[in-house]
């Protein structure tokens, strides 16, 4: 027994099962990740080949707009056309009112025992930083996987979610009618990251009246860009029946038809690989930064900066020194 091999296999053969579609494995190696263990990063490098060739579709809108909903028809329907669908929602509430959670989960129930579903809940206890951590690494095991088209689910509301969506290939931005005038900011804002507009909830009143302030938005923005633009369809759907969900998977489709005929797609990969390493650089910066703190020669900075014997600039230098001797 070599040691190379055998500290190497464990990895190889968690990252084999994977790829041979093995969703117990999947699923630990996401609860490795969740745990941020060293031995997750070993099995991502190993199905880091293999990935790339999943459509990314990100869903972001208001708490409770029927965004699991409306995934849920979508899974549905692209079954029905035989593509394998995986995904990510993300559910950022407390624990205290986790219902939303068992929500997703018998919503999308009946996709459970599917081969060609893989639906992953995570709940982030309005920890943002964490999911922003895991999730890149969860699309990827499932584009690992092979699933054709990935979902991920996530309320709109901070720059972490934002980044998400804006890493999808196509990002839909769903709203409803009847929430009156504090969400027009809030719209304003998805203006830039929305592929798609999506009125859910159109049997509501007011559906008319909210796609004709979009359509006026949308317009305003559109002006002195160019032709060749995509310029985001404003579209409606009842998620509870369904209805509206093959045209906007039609728009889906159209979206990613101009994303290739513009070359775009390949650049979408790259920019999610960018920001994949970006993270894993940004915490692996942060553990040097700890072990310094974690220093004898600290211990003496610390002291020092709390009798204000040296500005907080020339802490940071020290620390900075610590950092670079570790990586010497
Ligand atoms: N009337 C109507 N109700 C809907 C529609 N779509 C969803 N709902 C209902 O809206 C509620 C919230 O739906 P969800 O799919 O859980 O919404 P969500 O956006 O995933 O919610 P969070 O993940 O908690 O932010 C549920 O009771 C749905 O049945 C629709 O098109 N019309
Ligand atoms: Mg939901």
């Amino acid at each position: 027994m070599t040691d190379d091999t055998s500290a190497e296999s464990p990895h190889r053969e968690m990252a084999e099962r994977i790829l041979g579609g093995d969703i117990r494995s999947a699923a630990r190696l996401m609860r490795l990740v969740d745990d941020e263990a060293s031995a997750a990063t070993a099995v991502l490098d190993e199905l880091f080949a293999h990935t790339g060739d999943a459509y990314i579709i990100g869903i972001t809108g208001n708490p409770g707009s029927g965004k699991s909903t409306l995934v849920d028809r979508m899974i549905e329907a692209l079954r029905a056309q035989d593509l394998t669908v995986g995904c990510v929602a993300i559910d950022p509430t407390s624990p205290f009112s986790g219902g939303a959670i068992l929500g997703d989960r018998v919503r999308m129930q009946r996709h459970a025992l599917d081969e060609g579903v893989f639906i992953r809940s995570v709940a982030t206890r309005g920890n943002l930083g964490g999911l922003s951590r895991s999730t890149p690494a969860f699309l990827q095991i499932l584009d690992a996987m092979g699933y054709d088209i990935l979902v991920v689910e996530t309320v709109g509301v901070g720059q972490a979610e934002v980044d998400i969506v804006r890493l999808a290939d196509t990002s839909v931005v769903l709203t409803v009618p009847g929430l009156g005038d504090d969400i027009q900011a809030h719209k304003a804002g998805l203006l830039e990251i929305a592929d798609l507009f999506v009125i859910n909830k159109a049997d509501r009143d007011g559906a008319p009246r909210l796609r004709r302030e979009l359509r006026s938005m949308l317009d305003i923005a559109a002006q002195g860009r160019d032709e060749d633009d995509w310029r985001p369809p404003v579209l409606e759907t009842v998620a509870t029946t369904g209805e509206g969900v093959e045209r906007l998977l039609d728009e889906v489709r159209a979206h990613r038809d101009w994303l290739v005929e513009h070359e775009l797609l390949r650049l979408n990969d790259a920019r999610r690989v960018e920001h994949y390493v970006r993270m894993r650089a940004a915490g692996r910066i942060e553990r040097l930064l700890d072990a310094g703190l974690d220093s004898e020669r600290w211990d003496e900075a610390r002291e020092a900066l709390s009798a204000r014997s040296f500005g907080p600039d020339h802490g940071v230098d020290i620390l900075m020194e610590l950092v670079r001797e570790a990586l010497s």
